[in-house]
């Protein structure tokens, strides 16, 4: 129970407070559709408006759609990822726009230059390819999110340096709605910085797509990663374009692998550990529709295991610092712990790596999840090799009381 201090990790008693569809400024329900793993489009349930009934304080069943039918096969669970999606823009992330009218690029030197046009307006920019292994390739690339951190990467491996600021800013409460993002979707647009990120990753895929023969980089085996902050900016790449083969976020804790609804239950106990309320006024990661739910996150219809869900049976590896605790030690342990079911279910649990170490200051690559880890992860899933180590993964250097299924008292399906 929050606030009476013991080291259960129980969540609270879910409340039976039965959400009315009071809602009237309430998009109207859509219907999506999801291409099934046998090719042709099938029709996905609707999305219902509003944020669902009941309240769970709890997280929230991956396997149950919003409408409340059930997940029960692979092309079930490509509907309730694309239902995730759309829940996750309009409450927390923003709109994600979708593929822009047009999108070219040149490579010269290191540099690739891309160029966006829509609705009458453009932008361009830059990133730069370092590393780029010779030999026949294509070869394998990780796009690096900014400056913090840092990943070894290994030889095979280019590397893609983003500017992520660039796109947008995140420099607090001033940047909303400011940088090439916002210069061509104008600066009132609903999307965060961690959204707007995610479009420039796509369209530094859409140039990687329209320049193969020159960079001899593969699109189809492009890692993504980033620390801290850019390390919430990888999380959320990974999730919103599936072109992303490896996810590998760095430090990432809350807004990136840590549930908000653990944060809060930690804080309500006296934990210093970063929550919604403080995350939306430090910076501008989140679409301002945000703000009105940070007050009260355990109605919202997701949390941060199905961010992560998103990615799922795509691999992922989330590298965490077990010596801070405002970056989520425990609710980043216990969010993924949950998030992990997901591969699970779809029989992928190979394709998920979590892993708490300390000893390191914040964003310096800690050694210990070299060899055996990331290696491994960068290994099978961008350089082909079925033999690079082991790939299922999930432990901390501490023991936690958290308890993971009292947090997920949901079945998990076989949908592999
Ligand atoms: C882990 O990311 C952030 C964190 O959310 C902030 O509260 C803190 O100020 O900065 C971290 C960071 O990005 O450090 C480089």
């Amino acid at each position: 129970i929050p606030g009476s201090g013991p080291t259960t990790s129980s969540p609270p008693t879910p409340s039976t407070t039965l959400r009315t569809s009071t809602v009237t400024s309430a998009p109207p329900v859509s219907k999506t559709t999801s291409t099934a793993p046998g090719g042709g489009p099938t029709a996905c349930p609707a999305i219902p408006a509003g944020l669902g009934n009941p309240v769970s304080n709890a997280l929230n069943d991956p396997f149950t759609f919003h409408g409340g039918s059930k997940v029960t096969s692979k092309a079930d669970w490509t509907c309730r990822q694309a239902e995730i999606s759309q829940l996750l823009q309009r409450y927390e992330l923003g709109t994600l726009p979708p593929k822009p009218a047009s999108v070219s690029a040149s490579f010269s030197g290191s540099t690739l230059s891309i160029s966006v046009s829509e609705g009458g307006k453009s932008i361009s920019f830059s990133v730069t390819i370092n590393n780029r292994p010779s030999g026949s390739g294509p070869h394998p690339a990780i796009i690096n999110f900014g400056t913090f951190g840092g990943l070894p990467v290994p030889a095979g491996v280019a590397t893609i340096l983003f500017n992520n600021d660039e796109i947008a800013q995140q420099q607090g409460g001033s940047s909303r709605g400011r940088g090439k993002f916002y210069d061509l979707y104008g600066s009132g647009h609903s999307a965060g910085a961690l959204t707007a990120w995610a479009w420039g990753v796509s369209r530094i895929l859409d140039a990687l797509e329209l320049t193969r023969a020159q960079t001899n980089i593969d699109p189809a085996r492009i890692g993504v990663t980033g620390c801290s902050r850019n390390g919430k900016g990888a999380m959320v790449a990974g999730a919103l374009e599936p072109r992303i083969a490896l996810t590998l976020p760095e430090e990432s804790g809350a807004g990136g692998a840590g549930c908000w609804r653990i944060a809060a239950w930690q804080k309500a106990r006296g934990d210093n550990v970063q929550d919604a309320v403080q995350i939306v006024q430090e910076n501008v990661w989140f679409s301002p529709n945000f703000n009105s739910h940070v007050n009260n996150v355990n109605s919202l219809p997701f949390d941060h295991h199905l961010l992560a869900g998103l990615i799922a049976p795509r691999p992922l590896y989330i590298m965490e610092n077990v010596d801070m605790e405002w970056l989520g030690k425990v609710s980043t342990y216990g969010c993924m712990g949950i998030a992990r079911k997901q591969w699970q279910a779809l029989g992928a649990l190979d394709r998920f790596g979590y892993s708490q170490v300390g000893g390191n200051s914040h964003c310096s690559f800690p050694s210990s999840q070299q060899g055996s880890e990331l290696n491994a992860f960068i290994g099978k899933f961008l350089l082909n090799n079925p033999n690079a180590g082991n790939t299922n993964i999930f432990r901390s250097t501490q023991s936690h009381s958290f308890n993971i299924d009292s947090w997920s008292p949901w079945a998990v399906p076989n949908l592999a």
